[in-house]
């Protein structure tokens, strides 16, 4: 029987340039921009620059949510970040994320831009700019915080650990996938075991820990992410499925999804997104038919 020869580390780690597969134009050990390009901006206070991934889903759910409710201050404008082609790299992305990854704000309401980036980061100030979706009671915020936190630490497991070594790896390894799988089949246990006992993550109201959470956790039980769903037996974590049905029932999640959108039905996709009209009639559906 032939066997893979066991990789062995080489004292100092070098960037084989040449590797990278489907990630190659996303990779790199070093921060900082590639080019220039500035960002655009439109007549909103606030300016997103996003793509549609469940990252970035997370702050335009949150925007629809404030829209909905009414809050004229959050209309916004989102133009796509296409992370595949390496726009995240671009001097003036990289001015907004140092980080180099979407979703990433722009509040041009006051007297100085203020950047905020981080997925997490974003919804707290977006939370707290408009008062909504963040309990104000010590008690009720700290658990609405502490979800919100447990998703920051935890989607990497899923996506960049699970993910990865399931649907994306070049090869197949058992022990990446075991390991992983593990860690992520335990989460889905916390959160239904959470979801038994009340209605939301944080407790009887819609808060910004749902908006975080959804995007991954309900993204994977409705079987959207990684092909994973059976392997994973999604079904079975009963309490995050109905709580993850109530959540998509909700018309801003149904929008939110659609912004910045770059894969899936045309009909599901809005490129970019200005104004509440353009979800009627800027879905890729309407403008690739109008071409
Ligand atoms: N912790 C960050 C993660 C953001 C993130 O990983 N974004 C991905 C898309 S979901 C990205 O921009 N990837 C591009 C890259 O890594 O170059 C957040 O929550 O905002």
């Amino acid at each position: 029987m032939s066997q893979t020869p066991e990789y062995v580390p080489p004292k100092v780690w070098t960037w084989n340039k040449t590797g990278g597969g489907r990630f190659a134009k996303t990779n790199r050990p070093i921060a900082g921009p590639t080019h220039d390009k500035d960002l655009p901006v439109g007549r909103h206070p606030l300016q997103l620059y996003s793509q549609g991934t469940p990252n970035g889903v997370k702050v335009t759910i949150m925007l629809e949510e404030l829209l909905a409710l009414g809050e004229r201050g959050a209309e916004y404008d989102a133009w796509l970040i296409d992370i595949g082609e390496g726009e995240q790299f671009g001097s003036g992305f990289v001015a907004v994320n140092p980080n180099s990854k979407i979703p990433a704000l722009m509040d041009r309401s006051g007297p100085a831009p203020i950047r905020v980036f981080e997925s997490g980061a974003i919804l707290l100030y977006l939370a707290e700019k408009f008062g909504a979706f963040l309990p104000a009671e010590p008690a009720a915020r700290a658990e609405c915080l502490s979800w919100l936190f447990w998703q920051m630490g935890s989607a990497p497991y899923l996506g960049g650990g699970f993910g990865h070594f399931y649907a994306y790896a070049p090869t197949k390894i058992e022990y990446a996938i075991d390991r992983y799988a593990m860690e992520v089949k335990r989460q889905l246990d916390v959160l239904d075991r959470r979801l038994a006992e009340t209605t939301y993550v944080a407790g009887d109201a819609y808060t910004i820990a749902d908006m975080a959470i959804w995007p991954w956790y309900g993204a994977l039980a409705k079987g959207w992410q990684y092909g994973a769903a059976e392997f994973l037996a999604v079904q079975d974590y009963k309490h995050v499925q109905r709580w993850t049905e109530m959540v998509f029932e909700r018309p801003a999640v149904r929008r939110g999804r659609m912004v910045n959108r770059t894969s899936g039905e045309p009909a599901s996709r809005l490129r970019e997104r200005h104004d509440v009209s353009d979800f009627a009639t800027n879905a890729q559906d309407k403008t690739a038919a109008a071409r």
